[in-house]
């Protein structure tokens, strides 16, 4: 058996993060990762960085390939009727920008910078098994190359993820579990095309929804909006090209660059989070507590500011400050997790084409409407989707 003073589970960005943060301040930690190594920094999902996010990497000193090789974002475009709308969110929120930055290269600096600090992580950590989260010293069993071995420590943080091991250890009756899917999925589309636009851009058409992401001067990510249940099977190159071209389509002759998809999937849209996001000695941090849709591109946002939270929360407890910080640990995450969930939640519904089946269809079709000339024409409206949308300050 070993031991450690925090068994971390789970080396996505709020796994990764926290072992930097408790590192920093002398806490020693272990990540355990169910995946290799090369599969987690090859694992396309997120792209975009909110204002706190990039303060927070810099100030730790864990930004220094991000702030060379991301791109630095001042606004975005919402585009409906054929016309476009630029929001310029750094004029409206005090300057501050957002930066486009592909999560697996974040990870890949994240784990490179741990394992070169001599952190350790171990990957390919099988059957992971939570023991004793409500006692002083939680368990964790886990198997490695066949062979068996457990982990002895003060705290577990739950970072696995959605579909991770910690959030189900937690006894029944004690979460109360909030749960919204939404009436639409995403096809997600990776292209080696480079973008056609320097800012991202969401587009509400009569076909539904679609959304130009950026991510490398020659990689582009798009998104499609689609029936949650529908089949990737169902989308060949061509049609996804046609819904693009179709969709983003402006009337000023905008053209869209094409080019070999890479990657493509179907990603359901839904709104998640348990509370509290503890229980014992466990603590839950990011997908593990939380899910947002993707469209306000918050989920790995919301995860690092977890992991900042529960970093100071424990440290702050070793430093003989006492719990306090611990305790109120899933109160201050839940608060801005509330904030974000309210915002992707507001998005969606804006910018998404209503299933025909919704009740009182055309009505709520003038409710998008009103939303979207409102946040378009109004500073005051622009200014707040500018602070949601960059990252609020509490
Ligand atoms: P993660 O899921 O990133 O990491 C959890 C880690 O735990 C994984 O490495 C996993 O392998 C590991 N794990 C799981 N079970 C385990 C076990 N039993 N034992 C050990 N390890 C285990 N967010 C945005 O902000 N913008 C986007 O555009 C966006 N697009 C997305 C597209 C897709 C397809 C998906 C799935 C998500 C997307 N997200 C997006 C959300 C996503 O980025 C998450 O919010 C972010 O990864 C959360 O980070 P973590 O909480 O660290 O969880």
């Amino acid at each position: 058996m070993t031991r450690t003073q925090v068994g971390i589970v789970g080396a996505g960005p709020a796994g990764l993060v926290l072992a930097h943060l408790l590192a920093q301040a002398g806490v020693e930690s272990v990540v355990l990762e169910r995946q290799s190594r090369a599969y987690i920094e090859k694992r396309v999902r997120a792209g975009l960085l909110e204002h706190g996010t990039v303060r927070l990497l810099k100030e730790r000193g864990l930004g220094e390939r991000m702030l060379e090789r991301s791109l630095a974002h001042h606004g975005t475009e919402l585009r409906f009727d054929g016309q476009r709308h630029r929001i310029p969110y750094s004029d409206l929120y005090g300057g501050r920008e957002m930066r486009v930055y592909a999560q697996q290269e974040l990870v890949a600096d994240l784990v490179r910078l741990r394992l070169a600090a001599g952190g350790e992580i171990v990957f390919e950590a099988e059957n992971v098994e939570l023991e004793g989260i409500d006692s002083e010293a939680p368990l964790i069993r886990y198997r490695r190359g066949g062979e068996a071995a457990e982990l002895r420590c003060d705290f577990i943080a739950g970072c696995d993820g959605f579909h991770g091991v910690s959030r189900p250890s937690i006894p029944e009756g004690v979460l109360t579990i909030y749960n919204d899917r939404l009436p639409f999925g995403w096809v997600g589309i990776l292209a080696a095309v480079p973008p056609s636009t320097t800012e991202i851009i969401y587009a509400l058409h009569e076909r539904g929804f679609a959304g130009h992401m950026l991510r490398t001067a020659d990689v582009s990510r798009f998104y499609l909006q689609c029936d949650p249940d529908d089949d990737i099977a169902n989308w060949p190159d061509d049609r996804i090209w046609y819904e693009l071209r179709t969709r983003l389509a402006t009337n000023d002759g905008w053209t869209l660059g094409e080019g070999p998809i890479i990657e493509k999937n179907i990603t359901e849209m839904r709104s998640f989070l348990v509370s509290p996001m503890r229980h014992g000695r466990l603590y839950l941090a990011g997908d593990a507590a939380h899910i947002v849709p993707p469209t306000g591109a918050k989920g790995m946002n919301l995860a690092i500011h977890d992991a900042g939270v529960l970093a100071g929360a424990v440290a702050s407890w070793y430093a003989g400050e006492g719990d306090g910080l611990l305790a109120g640990y899933s109160d201050t995450c839940l608060r801005r997790a509330w904030r974000v969930q309210e915002f992707s939640s507001w998005m969606s519904w804006m910018l998404h084409r209503l299933p025909e089946d919704t009740p009182n269809r055309a009505y709520r079709e003038q409710l998008q409407r009103a939303r979207l000339e409102y946040v378009t024409s109004s500073p005051a409206a622009g200014a707040s989707f500018a602070e949601n949308y960059v990252g609020i300050e509490f």
